[in-house]
C-alpha cells in the first residue's frame, strides 16, 4: 500500500498511475474539510493528451490512525517538515518515505524529524499542474531519479513504478542529481522572474548566464559535488533552447501570486556558499534582487 501525502500535481500524477496499474494507494488529505471536498469531487481526475479520466481513489485525513509502511511525501519543500512531523506517529517500524521535493534543505529537515525511517530522495523532471482542485494535468513526460545516500541498495518496489509507467532510475548519487537540478534551476528560474520572460528570453542575457554558471560550478566544487558541475553552462544553454517557449516553474508561481521554493533553491545555494566562506557576488546579488522582487509582490522570502 502506497500512502500519498499531497493530492496536488505530482502526488496526483503518481497516485493515479499507480492505482490504474493495480497498486493499492491511499491519499492523505490535510483535514476533514479537504476530505469532504475530495469526496464531493468524486475522486482525482488526471488529464492526459486532453483526455480526462476520474479515479475514485480511497482517501483519509493525515491524522487517521492506520499505520503507514510506505509514504510518498508529495508536498512543496516548504511544507515537507511540518507534514513529516504530523505524520510521524503513524509511521510503522521500518517504514520508507519517498521525498519528491525539488531543491535541497527540506530532505535533511524531514530526515531529522523521522530518524527511525528510511528516507528515499527523488529528483523529477516530470511536469504536471493543477487545473482545478483534485484535477491534475500531465503536462510533460520526464524522468525520476531515486536514491538513498545512506543505503545504496534499491528497494523492491521499483518494479511497481515500472509497471505504472513512472519512468525512473535508481541513482547511486542522488545528492549529485539534486545539486545539479538545483544549479540548473538557480541559473534559469530567478532570471526569468526578474526579466519577466519565457526561458527562451534568457538568450538575450548570455554574459549574465555565463557568470552565474561559473559561480554555481565553484559552489558545486566547494560542496564536494564536482560531477554536478560538469558542463553546467552547456546544459543550461541547451535547456534554455529546448524549453524556450515555456515559463519556468518559479515564473509561474510568481505570476499566479503563489509562494515560491526560493529558500530551497537560490537561498540554499547562497547559504551553502556562506557556510564555506565563499564569496559568490553575482549569485548573492541575484538572491537579493529576487527577494526584493518577491517582497514587492507580497510573497514570502522563505
Ligand atoms: P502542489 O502544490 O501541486 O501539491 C502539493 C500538495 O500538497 C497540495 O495539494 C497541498 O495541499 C498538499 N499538502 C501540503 N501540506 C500538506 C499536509 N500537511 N497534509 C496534506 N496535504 C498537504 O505541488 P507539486 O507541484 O506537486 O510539487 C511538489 C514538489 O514536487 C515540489 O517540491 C515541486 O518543486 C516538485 N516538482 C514538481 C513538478 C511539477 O511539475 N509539478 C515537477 C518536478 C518537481
Ligand atoms: O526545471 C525547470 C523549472 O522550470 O523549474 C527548468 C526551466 C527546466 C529549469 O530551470
Amino acid at each position: 500500500m502506497w500512502h500519498i501525502l499531497g493530492a496536488g500535481s505530482l502526488g496526483g500524477l503518481w497516485a493515479t498511475r499507480l492505482a490504474r496499474s493495480g497498486v493499492p494507494v491511499q491519499l492523505l488529505l490535510r483535514d476533514a474539510e479537504r476530505l469532504t471536498a475530495y469526496r464531493r469531487a468524486g475522486g482525482l481526475t488526471l488529464v492526459e493528451q486532453r483526455r480526462a479520466q476520474r479515479y475514485p481513489l480511497p482517501a483519509q485525513t493525515i491524522d487517521d490512525g492506520e499505520p503507514i509502511q510506505r509514504l510518498l511525501l508529495a508536498c512543496k519543500a516548504y511544507d515537507a517538515e511540518a507534514a513529516a512531523a504530523r505524520i510521524a506517529p503513524r509511521l510503522a517500524q521500518g517504514a520508507e518515505v519517498i521525498l519528491l521535493q525539488n531543491g535541497l534543505g527540506s530532505q535533511d529537515a524531514v530526515a531529522k524529524r523521522l530518524p527511525e525511517v528510511r528516507c528515499i530522495l527523488a529528483s523529477s523532471t516530470e511536469g504536471a499542474f493543477r487545473e482545478a482542485d483534485f484535477r491534475v494535468v500531465f503536462a510533460g513526460h520526464g524522468h525520476t531519479w531515486l536514491g538513498d545516500p545512506l543505503d545504496l541498495s534499491p528497494p523492491g518496489w521499483l518494479e511497481e513504478l515500472q509497471r505504472s509507467g513512472i519512468t525512473h532510475d535508481w541513482s547511486l548519487d542522488i545528492l549529485g542529481r539534486l545539486w545539479r537540478k538545483l544549479a540548473l534551476n538557480c541559473a534559469i528560474n530567478p532570471l526569468t522572474v526578474l526579466y519577466d520572460c519565457r526561458n527562451g528570453g534568457l538568450s538575450d542575457h548570455p554574459a549574465e548566464i555565463a557568470t552565474l554558471c561559473a559561480e554555481l560550478c565553484e559552489l558545486l566544487q566547494t560542496c564536494g559535488q564536482p560531477t554536478a558541475a560538469e558542463n553546467l553552462h552547456d546544459d543550461v544553454l541547451r535547456i534554455i533552447q529546448a524549453t524556450a517557449a515555456n515559463y519556468s516553474s518559479m515564473h509561474q508561481d510568481v505570476a499566479q501570486g503563489r509562494r515560491t521554493e526560493i529558500a530551497y533553491l537560490l537561498g540554499y545555494a547562497c547559504a551553502a556558499a556562506r557556510r564555506h566562506q565563499r564569496v559568490l557576488p553575482h549569485l548573492d546579488s541575484l538572491h537579493q534582487r529576487l527577494l526584493a522582487h518577491l517582497d514587492r509582490r507580497g510573497l514570502p522570502s522563505h
